[in-house]
């Protein structure tokens, strides 16, 4: 398999693995420290965001209220690690303040295992720097790698969103630093919103062809990093020609694509609905938008910022290009000839 970017933040994925068995238990959400189970149960579960939550359930600990001093220095920099943890972008400022009081800096030595396979949660951790490796073992195998941190990402979030034990093991291969966050924090602060977020997602992304070769753990990252936006009736959602900044979902109401020739003659190409998605041509192409989109009646859609694209989608690539190819063929019946249109690519 090649390498691509998957999971958050430059987290390669190394190995397919489909031959992982779902474990389904009814509530299968007790801590068990038994590795007799596969313990990474969830991984080819048809939806791991069917769990049960109940935020009211939540441990009650002043914990929660933590603040772990930090040099201005330390500040700055935990600041530049967390801004692109997909997992915070639902945090308003107040609790990403919170978040950030409450973080410590933890070193690691190489060969240091930060997280085993099986153990309860304790932990979240925010990547400040080194490179970390990803096991998992199954009852037929031992332990494989599946993919690495470099240098940014976060991990751990799992055991402490889903209560469950460790998916997988995480190493250290060169010194490093984490910043790290208790689980009373993580589930006082960051579960609702995240947690709320990737359901509502799911649920979309679950209707999109294109995705289903995405991992389900790579799914809940992509969950992670959508953001919601809305239109009104007649408004421009983007504008042919325009550089681009990120592709689209849609998850409600209708989008009409338009595309101008170069002798202005004008062309609506398709309607879109929920589960089809757009603007995806000029990221692969690094060329300016080649249609307008525009909204018809009240529209929600869910926005994927060209960054997110190229680490979370490079599984799908694949299928993205040839459904490229298939709008060159259409080019024609649509315009009558190429002559006055610009190349896609
Ligand atoms: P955790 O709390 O379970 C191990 O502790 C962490 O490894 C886990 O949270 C994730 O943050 C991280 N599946 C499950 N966990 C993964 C995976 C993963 N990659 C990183 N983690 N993958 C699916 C295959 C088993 C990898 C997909 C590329
Ligand atoms: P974009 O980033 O270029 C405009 O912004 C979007 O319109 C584009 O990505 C596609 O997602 C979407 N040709 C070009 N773009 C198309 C086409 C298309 N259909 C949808 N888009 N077709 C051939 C051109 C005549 C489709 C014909 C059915």
């Amino acid at each position: 398999m090649s390498d691509i970017a998957g999971g958050e933040y430059l987290l390669t994925r190394r190995h397919s693995t489909s031959h992982l068995e779902p474990q389904i238990g009814s509530v299968a959400w007790d801590i068990s420290p038994s590795l007799e189970e596969p313990p990474n149960r969830f991984v080819r579960r048809k939806s791991v965001f069917a769990e049960q939550y109940d935020p009211a359930e939540d441990e009650d600990d002043d914990n929660e209220k933590a603040v772990y001093p930090k040099t201005e220095e330390q500040r700055q920099r935990l600041e530049e690690s967390v801004q692109n943890i997909l997992l915070f972008r639902s945090l308003d400022e107040q609790q990403m303040r919170k978040v950030l009081d409450a973080m410590f800096e933890k070193k690691v030595e190489p060969g240091q295992v930060v997280i085993k396979q099986g153990d309860d949660g304790d932990y979240f951790y925010v990547i400040q720097n080194g490179i970390y490796s990803i096991y998992v073992s199954t009852e037929e195998e031992n332990r494989k790698m599946i993919g690495t941190y470099e240098n940014s990402g976060s991990f751990g979030e799992l055991a402490l969103m889903y209560n469950m034990p460790r998916a997988a093991t995480i190493e250290a291969i060169t010194p490093g630093s984490l910043w790290a966050m208790s689980r009373q924090v993580f589930r006082k602060i960051v579960l609702k919103s995240a947690f709320k977020k990737r359901k509502e997602y799911e649920t979309l992304l679950e209707k999109v062809p294109m995705l289903e070769s995405l991992e389900p753990y790579e799914r809940m990252n992509l969950c992670d990093a959508l953001m919601p936006k809305t239109y009104q009736d007649g408004e421009l959602i983007i504008r042919q020609g325009d550089v681009a900044d990120g592709m689209y979902f849609v998850e409600e109401g209708m989008v009409r694509i338009v595309m101008q020739s170069d002798s202005d003659e004008e062309k609506e190409l398709l309607r879109l609905t929920k589960g089809q998605y757009f603007g995806e041509l000029a990221l692969v192409t690094h060329k300016p938008r080649a249609a307008s989109a525009f909204a018809i009646g009240s529209v929600r859609l869910a926005f994927l910022d060209v960054l997110a694209f190229e680490r979370l989608l490079g599984p799908c690539m694949d299928i993205i290009k040839r459904n490229i190819d298939q709008y060159e063929e259409q080019l024609i019946n649509v315009f009558g000839s190429k002559n006055d249109i610009s190349d896609l690519r």
